[in-house]
């Protein structure tokens, strides 16, 4: 990296001020040393910035080109503008004090002509990129592969109907992972990309899902072969680019999982905005993953609920990340995982400071919400209503039925005796809503 950092000339590492700060390109929550539960909050949070939206994204959208034109994206070499891009981004990762990024593959390295020549770019910008990860002490919190964008993807990768593309596929895979084992990332995603179909007139599904699952358990072999030590994490999202996808939410990935005896490997890499597509909210997602133990790392966005697809929008609603958080909080945190801010920049949105602002303002609405969450565990309140919700199946026949010692035939007699009608108990939903909001306020 360049001694003095020359990206982002106009703006200062991001300072933490407190809640009452008025200025714009400070923290007001997220204090990165604030020691918290004997841990400083940036362990807690482990914040990661997505490099293919903050440093590939461009402000294109179906109707019209890109709109955001960063400095270093000049020159007719296209490994050089790589490495260029790559110092701006270590110097955004350290103003913005995140400790991890993400990166698929192609966002780093240019693709070449062959699969070789995409190799020997990637090693190019690996070699880079590690130094200035030792020189930072910025971290990899995953690493990806993009099986979507070249039109050989067109009609899935390792669901192609072309056993070719399939191949193809895996070797870029293999690649990917090695590359993640050498920047020692923490975790390696697989996000369905165009795993899915278009139409059923041409698929035959169940052949397309018994693939995707070989190609799973060829890349834990490969792991092992390697001694790659990361988390493997499936982000499941329900529909774009293909009309359905395969890993459509976290129920049937744990369907998709077990069915095919992965589930001792994978864990779920869940995204707000793909919960919401799914019909679901985000809070439900991580309950569903975490009732399996298979709660891994999250992608921190968020959607528009009046629009139809992945807006990637930064998320700043304290409301929805606070539930979130007490269930993440609950089931004892992501382990190896992080929050990855998957978002990107609105269109209009075309100066640097704007990058600021996006994460500046995601990093304060994490931070806040987990501190309220945390006041909330604490407190207990919600916790000791449920509890007592459920209190009929700790003691008598209810323990009976959790532990399966009791039939229908005694029930029946019970409730024929002694038992006879049930009497109604609130559920207190508006109870609980006005004591949240008493949080949050
Ligand atoms: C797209 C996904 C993608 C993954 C990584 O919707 O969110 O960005 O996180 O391939
Ligand atoms: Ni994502
Ligand atoms: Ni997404």
């Amino acid at each position: 990296m360049k001694k003095n950092p020359a990206y982002f000339p106009r703006i200062p590492r991001i300072e933490y001020e407190g809640p009452g700060s008025a200025n714009p390109l400070a923290f007001r929550h997220y204090d990165p040393a604030q020691v918290v539960a004997g841990r400083p909050l940036a362990d807690h949070l482990r914040f990661s910035i997505a490099y293919w939206h903050s440093f590939r994204g461009v402000g294109s959208d179906p109707f019209g080109p890109g709109t955001i034109v960063r400095p270093w994206e000049r020159g007719k070499d296209a490994v050089a503008i790589a490495l260029a891009r790559l110092e701006a981004g270590f110097e955004f990762f350290q103003k913005i004090r995140a400790p991890f990024w993400c990166f698929h593959d192609r966002d780093i390295a240019p693709e070449g002509a062959t699969l070789a020549a995409s190799n020997r770019n990637l090693d190019r910008i690996v070699t880079h990129a590690k130094a200035l990860q030792k020189q930072t002490g910025v971290k990899l919190l995953w690493g990806t592969a993009n099986l979507f964008s070249n039109p050989r993807y067109m009609c899935g990768a390792a669901t192609n109907p072309d056993a070719h593309v399939f191949a193809y596929a895996a070797a870029q895979v293999k690649k990917a992972l090695e590359v993640t084992q050498e920047l020692g990332g923490e975790n390696y995603v697989f996000w369905g990309g165009r795993e899915g179909y278009e139409t059923l007139l041409n698929t035959d599904l169940k052949r397309e899902q018994a693939h995707l699952a070989a190609f799973l358990h060829m890349a834990l072999d490969h792991a092992k072969a390697i001694g790659f030590k990361g988390q493997f994490l499936i982000e499941p999202k329900p529909k774009e680019p293909t009309k359905h996808q395969y890993d459509f939410d976290v129920a049937s990935g744990v369907a998709f999982l077990r069915t095919h005896g992965l589930e001792r490997h994978f864990k779920f890499n869940l995204e707000t905005n793909h919960a919401t597509l799914a019909g679901h909210t985000f809070q439900h997602e991580i309950e569903t993953a975490a009732a399996h133990g298979m709660l891994g790392s999250i992608d921190a966005n968020s959607g528009d609920l009046l629009l139809g697809w992945d807006t990637d929008q930064f998320n700043t609603d304290v409301k929805e990340l606070t539930l979130a958080m007490t269930s993440i909080l609950r089931a004892g945190g992501l382990g190896s995982g992080g929050f990855n801010f998957d978002a990107k920049l609105r269109r209009p949105s075309v100066d640097l400071e704007d990058l600021f602002y996006a994460h500046i303002g995601g990093f304060d609405a994490y931070a806040l919400a987990f501190k309220v969450a945390r006041r909330i565990l604490a407190d207990g309140k919600f916790d000791a209503f449920v509890r007592e919700r459920y209190a009929s199946f700790d003691t008598g026949f209810g323990a009976d039925i959790e532990r399966r010692k009791i039939g229908f035939k005694q029930l029946e007699k019970l409730v024929l005796g002694s038992l006879g009608e049930p009497t109604p108990r609130s559920g207190r939903q508006e109870y609980l809503e006005n004591l949240l909001n008493t949080y949050l306020h």
